[in-house]
């Protein structure tokens, strides 16, 4: 089966968003609120692990006031801290304070100039995607996707694969004509668990997690003057990550009838 949809993960993958981003819109929201809560750079890189946000500030309510986090005004101050912290979020992107990462925008353009499809899976909020796509790609971006699996569509977030079951289901696809990019451990689970090969481009929070199922593990999808590096389908790699280059190990795939076997 050949390549024909790429599915792409935001946060880490798309841009950095995490640090100057999300987590900055969190410490405004807990301050705007009258809160003494405030996530460092470095522990916010530990609560990375619970994905969502609602579900990231719970996590850590609990950890510092296990009773208050479980009173009865809780799911309600969360849900409230959470559209502000939103609302903050999409704030910054659209004064241009994120950027995509390197080689993003190219590759989106040549899977849509060879009628690619492109779709979107993550745990992040729609309205963060929107923006996101948006303030870096343009007015019409958010069109470009055939899907947007975003937020809380599905209950289980990553690295549940629910999420990407629920996008391919949309795009009337088998995962064996997909690839999934990725940039966390908990994003490969999910989206191996939906039986996607993953290209996994590893960023500022998530460099040197567990990526042995990845399909490929890369540093990043390379520049003319910096140049990705790691390891493809095929082997130790190094280059610019192209529509060209994916199609490659697609066929080397199909002939040894590698990762993708299982689901023939
Ligand atoms: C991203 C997330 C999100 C963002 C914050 O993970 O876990 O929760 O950090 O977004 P992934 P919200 O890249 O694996 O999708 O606050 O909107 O949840
Ligand atoms: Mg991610």
């Amino acid at each position: 089966m050949t390549l024909e949809a790429l599915i792409f993960d935001v946060d880490g993958t798309l841009a950095e968003t995490e640090r100057d981003g999300h987590r900055v819109a969190f410490n405004r929201a807990f301050a705007d609120f009258g809160l003494d809560w405030y996530w460092s750079e470095s522990e916010y890189g530990e609560l990375l692990a619970v994905t969502g946000g609602k579900e990231r500030m719970l996590h850590w309510w609990r950890g510092r006031d296990p009773q208050a986090a479980a009173g009865a005004g809780a799911p309600a101050l969360v849900r409230a801290l959470h559209e502000r912290k939103t609302a903050h979020y999409t704030a910054i992107v659209a004064e241009g304070g994120i950027g995509l990462r390197p080689g993003v925008a190219r590759l989106i353009g040549q899977a849509r100039a060879a009628g690619v499809r492109l779709a979107i899976a993550t745990t992040t909020t729609p309205a963060n995607v929107t923006a996101l796509l948006t303030g870096t790609l343009g007015a019409d971006a958010p069109g470009w996707f055939d899907c947007i699996g975003a937020g809380d569509i599905v209950p289980a977030k990553k690295p549940a694969p629910d999420i990407y079951h629920w996008v391919l289901r949309e795009l009337g696809m088998d995962a064996c004509a997909c690839l999934a990019f990725e940039d966390s451990a908990a994003g490969l689970t999910a989206a191996d668990g939906a039986g996607l090969r993953t290209v996994i481009t590893a960023g500022e929070y998530t460099r040197g997690q567990e990526f042995s199922a990845a399909w490929a593990e890369l540093d990043g999808l390379g520049e003319a003057d910096a140049p990705a590096r790691g390891r493809s389908p095929l082997g130790d790699w190094h280059g610019l990550l192209d529509l060209d280059t994916l199609l490659t190990w697609d066929r080397a795939d199909a002939a040894t009838a590698g990762a993708c076997a299982r689901f023939r």
